[in-house]
């Protein structure tokens, strides 16, 4: 780390994960545009108030029973999901018997490689979607990122991507996948394209997922089929944004002790 930041400090965790995020772009893992994002995410995750909210965790428990029930679940990550949670991805690939593959918008062997090696020092098994693997590709995308493994996302009928763009998120759907989002985002047009989207930083939605997965497997086929069944993004992300309004409602009426 460049700068010791005090415990004391009152955003501490939130600039813990900035440095992280830097040193990983030094490292060549994340791109200046992934500072960008980064920025913008954190900006939501200030309006709501940096906690996971009641719809973020029931769109939680969807993403826990659809990878679950999937035949095929792939784990996308690009470069600032491999420097905020590479760990967790593990635990989560592990935890639902998931394929990992990087995926990328600014695609370069190099990156591909360095982000395959951070998955594997925290335990990753086998990495697709590096050189020569990514070999297929997505219909009807022009980015880079329409290269896939065909081995990876291009068979999976579930893909779990987070920080995504909106095309290939998009594509993807098209494609008769099935897509969960983490994006903090809710008018971001992966938050609106996925099938399931978890409006949550990807740092605190990660963990709970693993958590949750571990909890579902316990449960009995129905019961995780009901929680599937009963699920409506289109409300969960709609509630997200009531969350917002009212927030911002409830600190112009009662200022900043709403917390
Ligand atoms: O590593 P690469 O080459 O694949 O590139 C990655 C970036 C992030 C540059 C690329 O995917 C991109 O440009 O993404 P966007 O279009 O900026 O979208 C990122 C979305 O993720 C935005 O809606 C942000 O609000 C959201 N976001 C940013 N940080 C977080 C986040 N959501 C959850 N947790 C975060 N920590």
């Amino acid at each position: 780390m460049h700068w010791v930041i005090p415990r004391s400090h009152p955003r501490y965790e939130s600039l813990v994960v900035r440095e992280r995020l830097v040193e990983a772009f030094e490292k060549g893992v994340v791109v200046p545009q992934g500072l960008i994002a980064h920025g913008r995410g954190e900006a939501f995750d200030y309006i709501l108030g940096e906690r996971t909210w009641p719809p973020a965790e029931e769109a939680i428990r969807a993403a826990a029973a659809m990878l679950l029930t999937a035949e095929y679940p792939v784990i996308s990550v690009n470069g600032n999901t491999a420097a905020l949670v590479p760990g967790e991805v593990v635990r989560l690939a592990e935890a639902c018997g998931a394929r990992i593959e990087v995926n990328l918008f600014y695609r370069s062997e190099a990156r591909e490689r360095a982000i395959r090696d951070i998955l594997q020092s925290h335990g990753a098994g086998e990495v697709l979607g590096v050189g020569e693997d990514a070999s297929a590709r997505i219909p009807e995308l022009m980015s880079e990122r329409r290269r896939v493994s065909p081995r990876g996302i291009y068979r999976a009928d579930v893909v779990l991507l987070a920080i995504e763009d909106g095309d290939r998120t998009e594509a993807l759907v098209k494609m008769g996948k099935k897509v969960i989002a983490i994006d903090i985002n809710p008018f971001s047009r992966t938050a609106r394209a996925a099938t399931v989207t978890i409006v949550d930083n990807i740092v605190r939605a990660m963990p709970r997922l693993i958590e949750e997965v571990e909890r579902l497997k316990a449960v009995g086929r129905e019961e995780i089929e009901a929680i599937l069944r009963d699920y409506d993004n289109d409300r969960v992300l709609r509630e997200m944004v009531g969350i917002i309004r009212r927030r911002l409602e409830a600190i112009e009426r009662e200022g900043w002790k709403v917390g």
